[in-house]
């Protein structure tokens, strides 16, 4: 389901979309919920009930609580580019908050005809070192320039791993999302509607729209990055994250070890090895550091 103003738009389970009004009870209803629905006597249908969420992706309200933009997420599509200049910190908080969601996670580098002009080594090393723990990356160019001579690329490698999945495109402002989605869509795609979430001040007003592209392929556009945080953070959260130390965890002395000051720690060993790269390593120190300084990265 999503939200439109007031009203919710539910899809039904053969795919009709239907309009629905919900009591206050149910504001927090997020675009990918899964609900329950009845028609009233007055001929509108009102949900009544709003069933139990696979996972979330947050962002504070106005009161600075968490509040969900979507939930049921498959699959997050890490987009970056190389103007806006990309965030390897961001995209790992990304792929830190996949793993404690359970969801899929895949990496997106658009605006590749940039690359030539800005791309420097260590982005190219940082992009390697997330194909050898095994995400994908793809490169892609959303947008033709001005006079059209660019041709899109890599569009099509994405739009298959979207397939029978509700997916959300996330990302810094400018990197290209929207632009993205556009070429992804099938000219029959259908905009289930705009989930708004009004009444937050100017600022910080955002919409995601969710797209059903076939009967259980559904792609959700989120809002801006700036706010985004997990339901829950912590240490361990956080090195959950980093997926490449799991395994070699195991060989370290202590049990719950952080890879940080124990002795006998097999991560550190590895990164000196250089198994493990120092790159992602050293942010997963930064972001424990910010961790100390906020509750919220
Ligand atoms: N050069 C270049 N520009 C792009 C590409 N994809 C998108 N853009 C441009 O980047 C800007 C931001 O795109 P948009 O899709 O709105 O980004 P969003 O904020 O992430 O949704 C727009 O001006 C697009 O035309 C690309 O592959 N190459
Ligand atoms: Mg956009
Ligand atoms: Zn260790």
């Amino acid at each position: 389901m999503t939200r439109y103003g007031a009203e919710l738009i539910v899809q039904t389970e053969q795919s009709e979309h239907i309009r629905c009004t919900a009591r206050r009870k149910f504001e927090h209803i997020a675009c990918g919920d899964y609900v329950c629905w009845q028609e009233s006597q007055q001929g509108n249908a009102i949900v009544t009930t709003l069933l139990a969420r696979k996972n979330a992706l947050m962002r504070p309200d106005r009161r600075h609580q968490p509040k969900a933009i979507a939930a049921n997420i498959e699959q997050i599509i890490i987009v970056s580019s190389w103007r806006p200049k990309p965030s390897w910190m961001l995209v790992d908080q990304y792929l830190i908050a996949a793993q404690q969601m359970g969801a899929e996670a895949i990496i997106v580098i658009n605006k590749s005809d940039l690359s030539k002009q800005y791309a420097q080594e260590k982005d190219w090393q940082a992009i390697r070192d997330y194909e050898s723990i095994g995400y994908r990356v793809i490169e892609t160019i959303a947008a033709d320039d001005e006079a059209g001579i660019i041709n899109k690329q890599g569009v099509s490698t994405v739009r298959q791993h979207l397939e029978d999945k509700t997916s959300i495109f996330v990302g810094q402002s400018g990197v290209g999302k929207s632009s993205l989605i556009q070429q992804v869509l099938p000219e029959l795609a259908i905009k289930v509607g705009d989930i708004s979430q009004s009444g937050e001040g100017k600022h910080t007003t955002t919409t995601a729209d969710l797209y059903c592209i076939a009967a259980d392929t559904y792609m959700i556009d989120s809002p801006g990055v700036r706010d985004f945080m997990l339901s829950e953070i912590n240490a361990d959260i956080i090195r959950d994250g980093y997926r490449e130390f799991t395994e070699i965890g195991y060989a370290c002395r202590f049990a719950n070890c952080s890879h940080t000051h124990e002795p006998h720690c097999q991560v550190k060993k590895e990164v000196e090895t250089g198994l493990i790269s120092i790159g992602r390593y050293k942010r997963y120190l930064a972001k424990l550091d910010l961790l100390l300084d906020t509750d919220v990265f």
